[in-house]
């Protein structure tokens, strides 16, 4: 049997795989052993490719809707109707009459990387909503603030740490975010083996706590109280030592100020936990030759998640560890462009803009996903530039079920003049489209990771081309991609290829005037045409290769099919810092400002038998979009809410039985699983489940629905500096459903 290699796009840790062929099918998937980073590792849900990729669910045509239901049609037409739409209602309402709304899959696909930038500019909407606000933004926004580059996200040295703190991050069963590490579960085995230490922080006993050799399990949504008591207690035992990032930081005095109320027996009320437990980490922490303290959604995705986000990297720089080997490392992408020289930079400004109803800071330039639906269905003035959104185009989202109130926005959805998707699937969301765009399966697709090698424990650069050709009547989701920014700017009918040309010439026309570039003083016209590549993307990405800080080619790749590897992180953190000052900023302004936010935590201890909801992933699931694979949704019913025996005997909630469960935004009903794998006082539903609304096309998925989470939501609770959804630790009642 013939056999391709394929970078798996199904979670972040891309491990490599090698495709089974028959003609052009997909029949099997192993993991890649001579992949330079994943090594042959393969998970279930990787190991499911073929059938994943080959759903019958998956739609083959463009949908448009005509007289009020969706009928097959061709690309010509689709795109005919967005550019006779689209244009007529940003030319009458202004381009804010435009929403974009981009999922987490972008981060998995090409056409995600290169187009999105280009049709938020041809477009020139202010009104973007990503899946960030549901997830990483206060990660962006923390290191924004300190490193001055929303981007310069530093990941834990896994390899070679030798202490590692892990914040609600479950890696176990996630396989790792903002952390790109193949085998993840096999790198922690490995720090174990070689003496290191690891500490969990969750509310769950998860299968990452496990493993560990401390877990904390405190009360959801206090991790920033818990850091600042760490912090405190490194500065009240003199263990802050930030070695040689002293003098390129600005501000130690400032946070111990800062941090000087937050004792360990201050925040222990309200965490739930043991003063002498959170000295001990510190301690641990500061004692550890080296270490990295790392965060994830369950620390972002809370009332104080920027706080504790800005607090995991003030423990890493105040221990030594930020930007040194086995600390915390900023990622070399083979594709960010090639590093200017050390220096101050412009900093990262919030809040330049804000929303029409709820008025929101602008964080990354977007606004918050959770206030999406307002944004719609709120009347304006319906003059000119009034910004109410009218038309949207979602690529590779589901926020009916992925966002706040899914049933508000459902609604909302209705309503648009104009509703456009790209997406591979009839679901909650895409059901609304007024033009369905499906791109073609990942085995049709090439591969390359622009935003997760960003994020990755070990520089390395890997390009699949795509498995198999393109079946008739599919077409490529970059060319889709391009296309769509012509219709949507004007410029419908001219050849893809001109979106790509202009990309290129913009990109170089910057470089060859910037001395740290390697095309400076080239002449762009020469230099665009030595790009290879048999498409507008792959010339782009030969581009990008290019002016990267490894000077690679695109034909360098394609002759290395299992990757090139670059080598373990590196220190460069004068490459990475643009804050005004050329420092590490470690109290800024807008941080300090939401302290008192923070100390009022301190008293606000709920009720006694109060409840507390928090998500939990599955290995076999991703998101909303992964229920229709049967190989992942088998066995027994995995949306269940788990409740612990104590809290379970006082609502007298039996295994197995259903209970409704309220919140601010809905209830719901969900089977009861009891087990002190929760803590007391914590209740935890997956989500992306909810699969039963009507004129879907979710053969799988939707004879086991599962109940969607977040309805439980009504989108009003936000982290307020990076406008991210609580989705953990909010409240609710839980009762026995008779
Ligand atoms: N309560 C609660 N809510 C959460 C979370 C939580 O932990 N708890 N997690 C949040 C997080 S971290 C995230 S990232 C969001 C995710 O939120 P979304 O991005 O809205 O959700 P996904 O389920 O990832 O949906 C992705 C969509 O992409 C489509 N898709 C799949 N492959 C492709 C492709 O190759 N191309 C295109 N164009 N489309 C594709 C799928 O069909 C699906 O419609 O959910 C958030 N919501
Ligand atoms: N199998 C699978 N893998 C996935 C996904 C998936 O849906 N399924 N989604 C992908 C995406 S989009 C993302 S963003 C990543 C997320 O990757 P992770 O962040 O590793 O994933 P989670 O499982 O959400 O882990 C969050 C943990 O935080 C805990 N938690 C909840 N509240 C709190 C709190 O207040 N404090 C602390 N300390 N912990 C808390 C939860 O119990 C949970 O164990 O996973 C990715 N990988
Ligand atoms: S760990 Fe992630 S990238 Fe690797 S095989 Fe599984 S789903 Fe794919
Ligand atoms: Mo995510």
């Amino acid at each position: 049997m013939p056999t391709a290699p394929r970078i798996c796009p199904l979670c972040e840790a891309t491990c490599g795989l090698v495709l089974t062929l028959d003609g052009s099918r997909v029949t099997g998937a192993r993991g890649d052993r001579d992949d330079v980073f994943s090594r042959g590792f393969v998970c279930p849900k990787g190991a499911a490719f073929p059938q994943i990729d080959g759903d019958p669910d998956r739609l083959r045509t463009p949908l448009v809707r005509e007289n009020g239901r969706l009928r097959e049609a061709n690309w010509d037409e689709a795109f005919d109707t967005i550019a006779a739409r689209l244009r007529p209602l940003i030319e009458g309402y202004g381009p804010d009459a435009l929403g974009i709304v981009l999922g987490n899959p972008n981060v998995h696909t090409m056409a995600g990387a290169l187009y999105p930038p280009l049709l938020l500019r041809a477009t020139g909407t202010s009104r973007l909503f990503t899946a960030s606000t549901l997830d990483q933004m206060p990660k962006h926004v923390a290191v924004g603030l300190l490193f001055g580059d929303p981007f310069a996200i530093p990941v834990p040295d896994l390899d070679r740490t030798d202490h590692l703190l892990v914040i609600g991050a479950n890696p176990l069963d996630s396989n790792g975010s903002l952390c790109t590490a193949p085998d993840f579960p096999g790198r922690l085995a490995a720090l174990r083996r070689r003496g290191g230490t690891l500490t969990v922080v969750d509310p769950r006993r998860t299968r990452t706590a496990r493993l560990a050799d401390r877990h904390l399990a405190p009360r959801p949504g206090t991790d920033a109280l818990l850091l600042a008591a760490l912090v405190h207690t490194l500065f009240a035992e003199d263990l802050a030592d930030p070695g040689p990032l002293a003098d390129r930081t600005e501000g130690v005095d400032q946070v111990r100020d800062a941090v000087r109320e937050f004792t360990p027996e201050a925040v222990a009320p309200a965490c739930e936990l043991d003063p002498g437990a959170i000295r001990a980490v510190a301690r641990e922490l500061a004692a550890a030759p080296t270490a990295a303290v790392y965060g994830r959604m369950g620390s972002s995705t809370v009332a104080h998640g920027t706080l504790a986000n800005w607090l995991v990297d003030v423990l890493n720089v105040l221990t030594g560890n930020l930007d040194r080997p086995g600390g915390v490392l900023f990622p070399r992408s083979a594709t960010a462009p090639a590093p200017r020289p050390a220096g101050p930079g412009r900093g990262f400004l919030l809040g330049r803009r804000h929303s029409r109803v709820s008025g929101h800071p602008e964080v990354k330039g977007e606004f918050p996903l959770a206030a999406l639906a307002e944004e719609i269905d709120t009347p304006g003035t319906d003059a000119p530039g009034e910004g109410r959104v009218r038309a949207l185009i979602t690529i590779a989202a589901n926020p009916v079920l992925s966002a706040p109130d899914g049933r508000r926005l459902d609604a909302a959805l209705d309503t648009l003049d104009l509703m456009v998707c790209v997406d591979p699937y009839l679901n909650e969301t895409t059901r609304h489209a007024d033009v369905l765009l499906p791109p073609p399966p990942p085995s049709q697709s090439a591969h390359f990771d622009f935003a997760l090698n960003g994020f990755a424990v070990r520089d390395q650069a890997r390009y699949t081309p795509a498995a198999v050709p393109l079946e008739p009547g599919r077409m490529d989701e970059c060319e889709i991609h391009a296309r769509l920014v012509l219709a949507a700017s004007g410029m419908h009918g001219a050849p893809p290829s001109a979106v790509d040309d202009l990309a290129i010439d913009a990109a170089l026309a910057k470089a060859v005037t910037q001395p740290h570039s390697p095309a400076y003083g080239a002449d762009p016209k020469e230099f665009a045409a030595g790009l290879t590549g048999e498409s507008g993307a792959e010339r782009r990405l030969d581009l990008m290769l290019r002016l990267g800080p490894y000077r690679l080619t695109l034909d360098e790749l394609k002759a290395r099919p299992h990757g090139i590897d670059l080598g373990p992180l590196k220190p460069r953190l004068d490459e990475v810092l643009k804050t005004p000052s050329g420092r590490i900023e470690l109290l800024p302004a807008p941080l300090a400002a939401d302290l008192p936010r923070l100390r009022a935590a301190l008293t606000a201890v709920p009720e006694p038998g109060a409840l507390q909801l928090v998500g939990r992933r599955h290995l076999r699931s991703n998101n909303s979009w992964l229920h229709n694979t049967p190989a992942l949704n088998g066995g027994s019913n995995r949306c269940t809410l788990q409740v612990h025996p104590d809290d379970a005997a006082r609502l007298r909630l039996a295994d197995g039985a259903p209970a409704r469960v309220r919140g601010a935004g809905g209830e719901l009903t969900a089977d009861v699983e009891v087990t002190d794998a929760v803590r007391a006082g914590v209740v935890s539903l997956p989500h992306g489940w909810g699969h039963d609304r009507p004129g879907t096309r979710l053969t799988v998925a939707a004879a086991r629905p599962g109940v969607n989470v977040n309805q439980l939501l009504d989108g009003s609770l936000l982290d307020p500096l990076s406008g991210t959804a609580v989705l953990n630790g909010f409240p609710v009642e839980v009762a026995p459903l008779d």
